[in-house]
């Protein structure tokens, strides 16, 4: 099966963990993409959903779907969301997809996370992802001095194509850290968390996945 293939079982097995008549989280990237298209087809059994960008919002309006402000939603049944790395214990590393920040508050508040990947994000030990952290951009250079003396490699995110910084959808700019072996992934989230000019790191391990549905080439794996 391709890569695209295990993305599409694992968002096609995500349905299963939809709740009727809620509201649903819906992540970002090309996994959470197959999730959306699947969603559309039971999109008459929910309430509607809290978008993590303005990209997972433009696509679920594009079905149809109705995409609700999280201010306005008192509680959230299910994230389904993807990930650039995950290891055993159900931590993430995630931001790949530069939504890290509204994909972690919209998890925050989600009663349940589900993660769907295929196999291949599956790691014992996760940082060979460089670590996405976003950054308020006047304390990027101040951040990126903090993350060099963690022992990282902190590199701008630009705009494809150019030499311009990447801004997400809150203004932010992004660092990827490479270099990090990730041991222990809920200190590091908290010591970088703890940097001033930290708007979100991309480890998803004070809060990981309560569920992870990999695509494998054997079917689909539930970890967890
Ligand atoms: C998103 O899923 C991001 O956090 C992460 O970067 C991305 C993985 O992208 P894909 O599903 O395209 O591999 O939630």
């Amino acid at each position: 099966m391709t890569q695209d293939e295990l993305k599409q079982a694992v968002a096609r097995a995500a349905i299963d963990y939809v709740v009727d008549n809620e509201i649903i989280g819906v992540g970002t990237g090309s996994t959470a993409n197959f999730f959306i298209d699947e969603l559309a087809k039971i999109k008459h059994r929910i309430k509607g959903t809290v978008a993590s960008s303005e990209a997972t919002a433009t696509r679920l309006r594009g079905h149809g779907i109705e995409v609700y402000d999280l201010n306005d939603v008192p509680a959230i049944a299910v994230y389904i969301d993807g990930a650039d790395e995950i290891d055993a214990s159900g931590a993430m590393i995630k931001g790949g997809g530069a939504a890290l920040t509204r994909e972690k508050i919209v998890a925050s508040v989600s009663k349940q996370f589900v993660c769907i990947a295929d196999g291949s994000k599956l790691v014992d030990v996760m940082g060979k992802f460089p670590l996405p952290v976003e950054v308020v951009p006047m304390a990027r250079e101040a951040v990126a001095r903090a993350l060099t003396a963690l022992g990282g490699v902190p590199k701008l995110r630009l705009q494809p194509g150019s030499q311009e910084a990447f801004v997400t959808d809150n203004g932010g700019q992004l660092l990827d850290v490479s270099g990090l072996s990730i041991t222990d992934p809920v200190a590091l989230e908290a010591q970088i968390n703890q940097i001033v000019g930290v708007i979100a790191v991309g480890l998803f391990a004070a809060r990981g996945a309560n569920v992870c549905l990999l695509g494998m080439a054997e079917g689909v794996k539930t970890l967890k």
